[in-house]
């Protein structure tokens, strides 16, 4: 897909008092550059969710992607579709990120049976669906409201439907944990983020992205309803998981 791809700079120089992270204007603007910089494997998981989506999806179904900031994964999905009378939906609360997403779409070859929309992923329903990706979404949820979310999209969906989930993780080995960690602020580094930028942007994320271990996620997966699940990528602290119902 093609994006503008505006340097992210937000955390470069030194703020008096770090707020919350906010998926606001700031952050859309330069939402490519700071998402490929922080996020190892990213862009192999956008692409391998298309890839999925060939296999999973199914003919006059519906596809949801969760949390589609500026629709990467759903122009990932949408680019591969071989099923007739699919159709992409893309999901976000952050109307910075959708108004955004819309001209993303608009200005692809793909914007045919792909709608954007500006709603909470917690009143959606996903009736129908044949695929649900949750590309480093959940994680932003509220922890307590995680499994609720899980079981509803788990009751809608039809069949042999999948559900892909990404997420930032923690390790119950804590030399583990702290490894991973390092790795990720070297992967930073290596992107040309400071050890300011990783600092201040760390302190943003607290209690904003709230991780949690694989095992926590495989368990939820479970209870929600998904007996198959498996773990498809991972580099470092970062994971993505598929399901099947
Ligand atoms: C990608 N999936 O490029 N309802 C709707 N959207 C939400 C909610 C909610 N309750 N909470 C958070 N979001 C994308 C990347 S980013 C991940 C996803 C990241 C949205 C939020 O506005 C943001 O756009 C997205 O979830 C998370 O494949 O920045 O690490």
């Amino acid at each position: 897909m093609k994006e503008k791809s505006t340097a992210d700079r937000i955390y470069a120089s030194r703020h008096e008092q770090v707020r919350a992270f906010e998926f606001d204007e700031r952050v859309a603007a330069v939402f490519p550059d700071m998402i490929n910089r922080s996020v190892p494997g990213y862009g192999q998981i956008i692409n391998m969710l298309g890839v999925i989506g060939e296999r999973f999806i199914q003919a006059h179904s519906k596809v949801y992607d969760l949390g589609c900031s500026l629709g990467a994964s759903t122009l990932g999905v949408a680019s591969r579709l071989n099923q007739p009378g699919v159709t992409v939906i893309g999901i976000d609360n952050s109307m910075a990120m959708v108004e955004r997403c819309r001209q993303n779409i608009e200005a692809s070859a793909v914007q045919q049976n792909i709608e954007i929309r500006c709603e909470d992923i917690l009143d959606v329903d996903f009736k129908n669906a044949s695929m649900v990706v949750l590309n480093f979404t959940l994680q932003f949820i509220d922890p307590e409201r995680r499994l609720s979310l899980l079981k509803r999209i788990y009751n809608d969906m039809v069949q042999g439907g999948v559900i892909c989930l990404s997420e930032k993780i923690l390790f119950d080995d804590q030399s583990l944990g702290d490894l991973n960690i390092d790795l990720h602020h070297a992967f930073k580094r290596a992107n040309g983020y400071s050890d300011l930028e990783i600092s201040q942007k760390r302190t943003a994320l607290e209690n904003v992205l709230i991780p949690e271990t694989s095992q926590v996620h495989i368990t939820r997966l479970k209870d929600a309803g998904f007996s198959h699940s498996q773990i498809w990528f991972q580099c470092f602290n970062f994971v993505s998981f598929l399901a099947i119902k």
